[in-house]
C-alpha cells in the first residue's frame, strides 16, 4: 500500500472523487491539506463569507448532480456555514462539507476558535462523521462523498486540525455508485392496476425526476396515458414547459390550469415527490387537492412514502426507473383513459390558454394597499408582474435561473418555465432570504457555459451581494436581477393582511444597488422602464457570456405586493392588556 500523509490522503480521495472546486474561506487549520489541491486538479474557490460557499457548492451540486464542497476555519468558519448546509438538506443536494476541527489535545480547554461541530449540522446532514484516528482519513472522505450522493443530502466530515499530519499506509477507496431500481413487485403492479383503471390520471412531476435525470422516461409514461403534468413546487423545471401536456407548477403563486386540472384527478401519480406540507397549499382561493383521488406516490426514501399526503400505494424506488417499470407494465393493454385522451388534450390546451391570458391581463395586483402602492409611485415605478413577464421573454436558452424568499421572488413562480432539468433552483422549504445569488455562482461554475441568472429582492439581496466580489475576484460571471421596491415586502404584507398596517421593520432605504455593484467591480444597471427590462437582461446576458462579465440588473419597483406565503399560520392579533389594547 502506498505510504502518505493523512492531508495527502484527504485530498486523493476527493480527486478520485471526481472534486475539481471547493468553496470556502482559507484557514490555518486545513492548510495543510489546502496547499496540495492545486496539484490534485482542485481549485479552492475563496468567497466573502462562508454561507456563501455553502450556497454555491449546493448550486453546483444541483446543475452538475455531483458533490459540491465547502469548507472553512474551525469554529466561526464552519458556524457561518450552517444556514447554508441547512438549505441545501432541503434541496436534496448532495454537499459535502469538510469541518476541521480544533486540534485533538486542545479539546475541552475552550481554546480559540473552539467548538462541538458535529450537533450544530445534525439536523442537516444524512451523515456525520468525526475522524477518530487519521489512518481512517481516505475511508471515511470517501464515505462522505459516497453518502452525500446515495441519500441525496449534505454530509459532514469533521477532521481534527492536528489529524491532517502524520504519515499512513493506504488504498484510495474508488466511488461506490448506488443502482436504484423501480421499486418492489407488489407496489409495481397495485400501481399499475389504479393506472389503467384511472379515467383522469394526472402526474406530478417532481425534484426526484429531476435527479434521477428522468425526464424523458416521465415523458413517455405522460404521454400513454394522456395525462396532464403538474410540476411540484418548485420544481418547475421537472417537465419541458412546451410540451403540450405540461400544465405548471402547483403550489404558491402556481398554474391555475394545473391546479383546476389536478383537482378533477382520480388517480394522482407523484414521480419522485415527497409532496411537502408547502408544495399544495391552497393557492388563488382554490383548495385544489383531489382528496377522494387515489395516490401513487414514488420516492428513493421510503420515509416520505404517505408521510404528508393519505396514499393508496406507495412505491420506494428511483423515479425514472418506477416510470419505466409502470409503462412496460401498461404495454399493450387497453386502459381506462385511452377513450377520453383527446378530450383531456383538449381541457388542457383550454386550461393552459386561459391562464395564459388571465397572466397577460394581470399587470398589477388589485388590493386596496397595492393600489395605493401604485398611485403613490405616480407611474416612475415597474408593476412586478409586468417585470417579470417581460424578464421570462427574454430569458436565453438552456438558462439556469436561482430565485430567493421575497414577495416578488414568489410571484416569479407563475412566469418561470424551462425545457430542460437541472436549471431551476430556487430557495426550496428553509425558505432563508439571501439564498438565490450565491446558489447561482456555484451553478455557473459547475456549468459555465450555461447562462446563469439569480433573482433577489432587495432585502435578500442586502444579505448575499457581498458575493459580487466573489464573481469579479474569481471570474465568475453571472447575471443578478434585483427588484428594488424598498421594503421587506413579503413580510409587510402580513402586517397589511393582520397587523392593520402597523408598519414595523418593514421599509428599506436602499442606496443606488447598481452603484454599489459598480464600486464592486461588477457592471450596474438601473432599469426603471418596462421597454428597458428585456434589453437589460439580454445585455446582461450577453456580456456574462461574450466578456465574462457580472451584472447586477436593478429593477425599480412599486410596493405593491402579492398574495402571501403563509395566510394559513397567521391570525389576527389579540390583546388582553390595556396597553396594548389598540393593537389589534
Ligand atoms: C434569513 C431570513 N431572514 C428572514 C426571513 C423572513 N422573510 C421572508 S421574506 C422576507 C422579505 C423579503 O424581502 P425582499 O427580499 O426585499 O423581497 P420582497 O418581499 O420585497 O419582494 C423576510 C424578511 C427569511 N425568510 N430568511
Ligand atoms: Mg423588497
Amino acid at each position: 500500500m502506498p505510504r502518505m500523509t493523512a492531508s495527502e490522503a484527504f485530498v486523493e480521495t476527493m480527486a478520485v472523487h471526481g472534486v475539481t472546486e471547493i468553496f470556502g474561506i482559507m484557514g490555518s487549520a486545513f492548510m495543510d491539506a489546502m496547499d496540495i489541491f492545486e496539484p490534485a486538479g482542485i481549485r479552492f474557490i475563496p468567497v466573502v463569507h462562508e454561507q456563501g460557499a455553502a450556497h454555491m457548492a449546493d448550486g453546483y451540486s444541483r446543475v452538475s448532480g455531483r458533490q459540491g464542497v465547502c469548507t472553512g476555519q474551525n469554529g466561526p468558519g464552519i458556524s457561518n456555514c450552517v444556514t447554508g448546509i441547512a438549505a441545501a438538506f432541503w434541496a436534496h443536494s448532495p454537499v459535502v462539507i469538510v469541518t476541521p476541527e480544533t486540534g485533538t489535545m486542545g479539546v475541552g480547554l475552550g481554546g480559540f476558535q473552539e467548538c462541538n461541530q458535529l450537533p450544530m449540522f445534525q439536523e442537516f446532514t444524512k451523515y456525520q462523521v468525526h475522524l477518530n484516528n487519521p489512518n481512517r482519513m481516505a475511508e471515511f472522505t470517501g464515505r462522505c462523498f459516497d453518502r452525500a450522493l446515495s441519500e441525496m443530502g449534505p454530509t459532514q466530515l469533521n477532521i481534527p486540525r492536528d489529524l491532517f499530519y502524520g504519515d499512513l499506509d493506504v488504498e484510495i477507496p474508488q466511488p461506490a455508485h448506488l443502482d436504484r431500481g423501480p421499486g418492489g413487485e407488489k407496489t409495481l403492479s397495485q400501481a399499475a392496476e389504479l393506472l389503467s383503471q384511472a379515467e383522469f390520471p394526472v402526474i406530478v412531476s417532481g425534484g426526484g425526476i429531476v435527479n434521477a435525470n428522468a425526464v424523458a422516461e416521465c415523458i413517455t409514461l405522460a404521454e400513454r396515458l394522456g395525462a396532464p403534468v403538474v410540476n411540484s413546487y418548485l420544481h418547475n423545471d421537472s417537465f419541458p414547459a412546451s410540451h403540450p401536456l405540461w400544465c405548471g407548477p402547483l403550489g404558491y403563486q402556481g398554474s391555475k390550469a394545473g391546479m383546476k386540472l389536478i383537482s378533477r384527478a382520480d388517480v394522482v401519480l407523484a414521480l419522485g415527490t415527497r409532496l411537502g406540507p408547502f408544495g399544495t397549499l391552497p393557492q388563488h382561493g382554490m383548495d385544489y387537492w383531489p382528496q377522494d383521488a387515489k395516490i401513487i406516490q414514488i420516492d428513493a426514501d421510503h420515509k416520505m412514502l404517505g408521510l404528508v399526503k393519505k396514499i393508496s400505494v406507495g412505491i420506494c424506488g428511483d423515479a425514472g426507473a418506477a416510470a419505466s417499470d409502470l409503462l412496460q407494465r401498461l404495454d399493450g393493454k387497453m386502459l381506462a383513459c385511452d377513450a377520453s385522451k383527446e378530450q383531456r388534450a383538449a381541457d388542457i390546451a383550454i386550461e393552459k390558454a386561459a391562464w395564459e391570458e388571465e397572466l397577460d391581463e394581470w399587470i398589477h395586483e388589485k388590493d386596496d394597499f397595492s393600489l395605493e402602492a401604485i398611485k403613490r409611485a405616480g407611474g416612475d415605478e415597474l408593476h412586478p408582474r409586468q417585470v417579470l413577464r417581460e424578464l421570462e421573454k427574454a430569458m436565453p436558452d438552456n438558462v439556469m435561473v436561482s430565485t430567493d424568499i421575497g414577495n416578488i421572488n414568489s410571484v416569479a413562480n407563475s412566469y418561470l418555465r424551462f425545457e430542460t432539468p437541472r436549471s431551476f433552483f430556487a430557495a426550496m422549504s428553509f425558505g432563508n432570504c439571501g439564498y438565490a445569488f450565491p446558489t447561482i455562482i456555484g451553478a455557473k461554475v459547475a456549468a459555465p457555459d450555461r447562462p446563469a441568472i439569480s433573482y433577489a429582492g432587495d432585502g435578500a439581496w442586502g444579505m448575499s451581494m457581498g458575493e459580487t466580489m466573489t464573481c469579479v475576484r474569481e471570474n465568475i460571471p453571472v447575471t443578478a436581477v434585483v427588484f428594488n421596491n424598498g421594503q421587506w415586502g413579503a413580510e409587510k404584507k402580513n402586517q397589511v393582511d393582520f397587523y392593520d398596517r402597523r408598519f414595523v421593520a418593514g421599509e428599506l432605504d436602499n442606496r443606488s444597488f447598481a452603484g454599489i455593484a459598480r464600486a464592486m467591480g461588477a457592471d450596474g444597471v438601473t432599469v426603471d422602464s418596462l421597454d428597458d427590462v428585456g434589453p437589460a437582461l439580454s445585455d446582461a446576458v450577453d456580456v456574462q457570456m461574450k466578456d465574462g462579465k457580472t451584472t447586477i440588473v436593478e429593477v425599480m419597483c412599486t410596493q405593491e405586493l402579492g398574495d402571501p406565503f403563509r395566510r394559513d399560520a397567521l391570525s389576527k392579533p389579540v390583546r388582553h392588556l390595556d396597553k396594548y389594547k389598540d393593537y389589534v
